[in-house]
């Protein structure tokens, strides 16, 4: 066991999941120590790592930890990362905002797609949460059959935007079961309940948002993708609590066949198969929610693409697959890494 891991920025959606994460993959630490600015003081209770009083953020603590897994902006990683990492304990920093993300010197990891030695660099970012779910079930496709383009549309819950986005989608629908009606929102850009919003982060000069973006850029870096290869996305937000969900139409270098391909994904990672139309199974949010697998059903061969093509769709829990729990992999790796 390492001594301590420290969470940063633990009272926010994803730092939650982070802890729970340790606790139920029995992550090997003696202590879990929490940081936070609003929630210092406040006590948290844990079945395996006690009770743990919440501290407002110091370097010096920081440092005292082997691993430090950051949920805070990114403003707050570019500041403060390369100085714990920098630490006596050369603290694994594994940062969950976009800071460092497009750094060429720090690895972008998914741990069963790319980690490995690329876990234990001093600081590793981990992928926006968009990328991380549909990479589960692109990665395999693309080492079979080589992907060539990628057209992804998404659905994404509010749990995207945090515990406010969540917060304002369920009081908003509370409002409305009562009254009618839903007030202005206060946090999202449009009302979200009985609504979608094709806009996810800011507008870039080509038209696509940010967050679309992060998709091509992500899915390059992670994959090692060749400039021909082409990834394009649409972003939406959906009013779904948690869990994203992507449709996702593929052309491939070689013939791909949808059984194939099926078996293939059942036999892949991090991905569960549910893809039974006759029995109306498929990937649905709320069956992905608290999953630590990304559900990919809907599989079929593109009528665009023909024999080169696959459409499909996927639901995967936005705050595990996309966010906690692909940062607790990696330090699972760093932490074996360093036990060795
Ligand atoms: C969202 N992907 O859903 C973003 C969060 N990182 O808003």
């Amino acid at each position: 066991k390492v001594g301590c891991v420290g969470i940063i920025g633990c009272s926010g959606a994803v730092g939650e999941e982070m802890l729970k994460c340790l606790e139920d993959r029995s992550f090997p630490t003696e202590r879990v120590r929490l940081f936070a600015k609003r929630a210092a003081g406040t006590v948290v209770k844990t079945e395996k790592f006690g009770e743990i009083t919440v501290e407002e953020f110091s370097l010096e603590a920081a440092q005292e930890c082997e691993v430090c897994l950051l949920a805070v902006s990114g403003d707050f990683s570019t500041e403060w990362s390369p100085k714990i990492s920098g630490g006596p304990k050369n603290t694994s920093v594994i940062d969950n905002s976009s800071a460092w993300r497009y750094t060429d010197s720090v690895p972008l990891v998914i741990p069963e797609i790319n980690g490995g030695k690329n876990s234990e660099a001093p600081l590793v970012a981990n992928p926006n949460c968009t990328t991380a779910v549909g990479a589960m079930a692109l990665y395999p496709l693309h080492q079979k059959y080589g992907l060539k383009k990628v057209i992804m549309s998404t659905y994404q819950a509010a749990s995207g935007a945090g515990a406010e986005g969540m917060a304002e989608l369920e009081t908003g629908i509370k409002e409305f079961a009562k009254t009618g009606k839903v007030s202005p929102p206060e946090f999202f850009a449009h009302q979200l309940p009985f609504n979608v919003i094709p806009q996810i982060d800011a507008f870039q000069a080509n038209g696509y948002t940010k967050e679309e973006m992060k998709v091509t850029w992500e899915l390059q870096k992670i994959f090692g993708l060749s400039d021909d290869v082409k990834v394009s996305c649409t972003a939406v937000r959906v009013p779904t609590l948690r869990a994203h969900s992507e449709s996702i139409v593929i052309e491939t270098e070689k013939k791909v066949d949808p059984d194939e391909a099926r078996e293939l994904l059942r036999n892949s990672p991090g991905v569960k198969v549910v893809d039974d139309p006759s029995k109306l199974m498929y990937p649905m949010p709320l069956n992905a929610t608290g999953n630590h697998d990304v559900e990919v059903g809907r599989i079929r061969q593109s009528i665009i693409f023909g024999d080169h093509g696959l459409e499909f769709f996927l639901s995967g829990d936005q705050l595990l697959r996309g966010a906690a729990l692909n940062a607790v992999l990696i330090a699972e790796q760093a932490v074996a890494a360093r036990l060795a």
